[in-house]
């Protein structure tokens, strides 16, 4: 990755970004059921990704917040659907992990019910960020859900999580592995973001990539 200098484009963009994710974001529900769903129609993103990938503290590093994904959570009811409304311009969902058990095929078939309507039924919804762990690359359970969107035309954008976790030869392999693998994937966005929640690597790129969803309007 070479690191130019940002175009006037790409400064604005990251403005906005910032100024967005800095707006006041607030827990709306966690939906277990189609019925629970919020039925606001602004812009919305959603973060998939199997458990533990990093969904939470991602969502927490974009917003400014020490916990705001994470409290929400509601021991023993994983499968629910949390959505955050930042600034009354974008609405949030976190999606429940996948992936964790051992038998991942059937986690996964679990996860489509719900999560798979969800997806597939949302108009308002305009990017998922499919989270994979920069230690380990794309997983079985990912390449799932990622026919499962290919299949449906659901958009998303790989984000590649724990950077910090990895050394930088490591990385560019599996930026290179996964970028190649994105081109057989046709709702695959042609991107590739590398976050670090910890340490802040990709934060500012991504909110500048999620807020221009809401400033094209
Ligand atoms: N080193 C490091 N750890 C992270 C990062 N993001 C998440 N974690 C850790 O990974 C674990 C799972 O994170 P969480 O956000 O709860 O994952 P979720 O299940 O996908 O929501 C927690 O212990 C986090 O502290 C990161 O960027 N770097
Ligand atoms: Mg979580």
């Amino acid at each position: 990755m070479t690191d130019t200098a940002p175009s006037d484009d790409t400064r604005q963009a990251r403005e906005f970004g910032r100024w967005l994710f800095s707006q006041t974001c607030t827990f709306v529900i966690g939906a277990v059921k189609l019925d629970d769903l919020p039925d606001s129609e602004i812009t919305e993103i959603a973060f998939a990704g199997r458990s533990n990938v990093g969904k939470s503290s991602l969502i927490n590093a974009l917003t400014n917040h020490k916990d705001l994904a994470r409290t929400s959570n509601t021991p023993g009811r994983t499968q629910q659907l949390n959505f955050f409304e930042l600034g009354g311009k974008l609405m949030i969902a976190d999606l429940p992990g996948y992936g964790y058990a051992r038998a991942p095929r059937e986690t996964v078939r679990q996860w489509t019910d719900l999560v798979g309507d969800y997806l597939q039924g949302r108009p308002q919804l305009r990017r998922t960020c499919l989270l994979i762990d920069g230690r380990h690359g794309i997983k079985d359970s990912d390449r799932e859900v990622m026919k499962m969107l290919d299949d449906a035309a659901v958009s998303y954008l790989v984000t590649l999580t724990k950077c910090d976790k990895v050394n930088q030869a490591e990385m560019e392999k599996r930026i290179s592995d996964v970028a190649e693998e994105l081109k057989s994937h046709v709702a695959a966005h042609p991107d590739l973001i590398v976050t670090s929640s910890v340490r802040g690597d990709g934060i500012e790129s991504l909110r500048a990539a999620l807020a221009a969803l809401v400033s094209e309007r």
